[in-house]
């Protein structure tokens, strides 16, 4: 406001002109100034009110207030003009702010860099890819079963303990007497597949499997993966060889010196025991080497009732047949020192135990490119 202005203005002007200027400094939004400049310029404002009231002045008055309300209302049009620019420059700079976007900064990681593939899949795909390469096709089943798929076409003999309750997870009876269950392996999918296959059979049946049990190293639900060879002339040299194979590719070493030693299945007749040599030093395991065993899988040739229940005929038809644990074995390869937290979802184990999903096992560039 130049002083000459204040020199030839009436006082009232001066007040009113001080307590505009307040008004419009104190302004902090666009609202709050367009409310200022209706309150001073606008129809009834008080600039405007003084323009009015010009008329009704003689003219000797009217040549000194005239200018002088003119003036004020340039000056606070200004003023509101110049307020209405620095918040809107204040504005805009607290855009930028908040907006700022730090392209130096580093990449965030990738969705697919954080997800894990949980070992046990990891275990699957790595079965999956040695058992493809001997020739083995995958087969599925269901994880409820029936009493005769999961036992008696199996040879259990009826009362065997594993048809209990402290064993088995039974539904209740049914309607027509009969009983589901959670199967307590994959050995009813090889029933089902030699129900309906021709021979030659050569399957792997990866899946759950579940049991009345828990402790470190049983859990209610874990992996099974079992395997089973049907053709005319299989033989226990043939097992032998199949499953040093797997070993050998499995743990990725390039002797897997393995003992087979007598043990008892109902579902196999001679039935094995297989343990494979290592070495432990601490809580390391290294296989190949060492003079310590390790037990792995169990195995056998596949019982004649077995074929018979499935209509194969025992003189024509032989087989072979494995079963291990998938949880087991990874934990083997891997070190993962207790089974139940394979299936309490911890996102800090899974980070810490879990494989890269693009990684996918395959034979040729490495099973675990870890
Ligand atoms: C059919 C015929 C034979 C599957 C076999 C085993 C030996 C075995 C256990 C290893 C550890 C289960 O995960 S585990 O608790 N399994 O030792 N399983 S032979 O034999 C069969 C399967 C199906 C028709």
């Amino acid at each position: 406001m130049t002083d000459t202005a204040t020199d030839t203005m009436p006082e009232d002007l001066a007040a009113l002109e001080a307590d505009l200027t307040a008004r419009i400094a104190a302004a902090g939004t666009d609202g709050e100034l367009e409310e200022v400049r209706i309150h001073a310029l606008g129809k009834k404002g008080v600039v405007s009110e003084r323009l009015k009231e010009l008329g009704k002045l003689d003219p000797d008055q009217r040549r000194v207030v005239g200018p002088a309300v003119n003036g004020l209302k340039t000056r606070i049009n200004d003023a509101i003009g110049l307020r209405r620019t620095h918040l809107q420059d204040q504005a805009l700079a607290e855009r930028l702010a908040a907006e700022t976007v730090d392209v130096t900064l580093p990449v965030r990681p990738a969705p697919i860099e954080t997800g894990r593939v949980h070992p046990v899949s990891q275990v699957i795909d790595e079965l999956t890819a040695i058992f493809a390469d001997l020739g083995f096709e995958i087969a599925e089943g269901p994880d409820i079963e029936t009493d005769y798929y999961n036992f008696t076409a199996l040879n259990f003999p009826e009362g065997h303990p594993a048809r209990d309750m402290h064993d088995t997870f039974f539904f209740n009876e049914k309607e027509d007497g009969t009983r589901r269950l959670l199967r307590t392996h994959t050995s009813p999918v090889q029933i089902r597949t030699m129900e309906t296959a021709e021979p030659p059979i050569r399957i792997i049946v990866p899946g759950r499997t579940y049991r009345c049990d828990s402790d470190q190293t049983h859990t209610p639900m874990f992996h099974q993966v079992e395997g089973l060879v049907i053709e005319e002339n299989a033989t226990i040299g043939n097992m032998k060889w199949i499953l040093e194979e797997f070993c050998k590719a499995f743990f990725e070493v390039d002797n897997a010196q393995m003992r087979f030693r007598p043990s008892f299945f109902p579902f196999t007749e001679p039935s094995m025991e297989v343990d494979i040599r290592c070495r432990r030093t601490g809580s390391e395991i290294r296989f190949g080497e060492g003079d310590d065993w390790l037990e792995i899988l169990g195995c056998g040739m596949v019982h004649p009732n077995v074929l018979r229940n499935c209509g194969l005929d025992p003189d024509r038809y032989q087989g072979f047949a494995w079963g291990m644990g998938i949880d087991r074995i990874a934990m083997l390869k891997y070190g993962m020192p207790d089974l139940r937290a394979f299936f309490e979802a911890d996102v800090r184990w899974l980070s810490h135990y879990g494989f890269r999903p693009l990684d996918m096992p395959t034979l040729f560039s490495g099973l675990s490119q870890q």
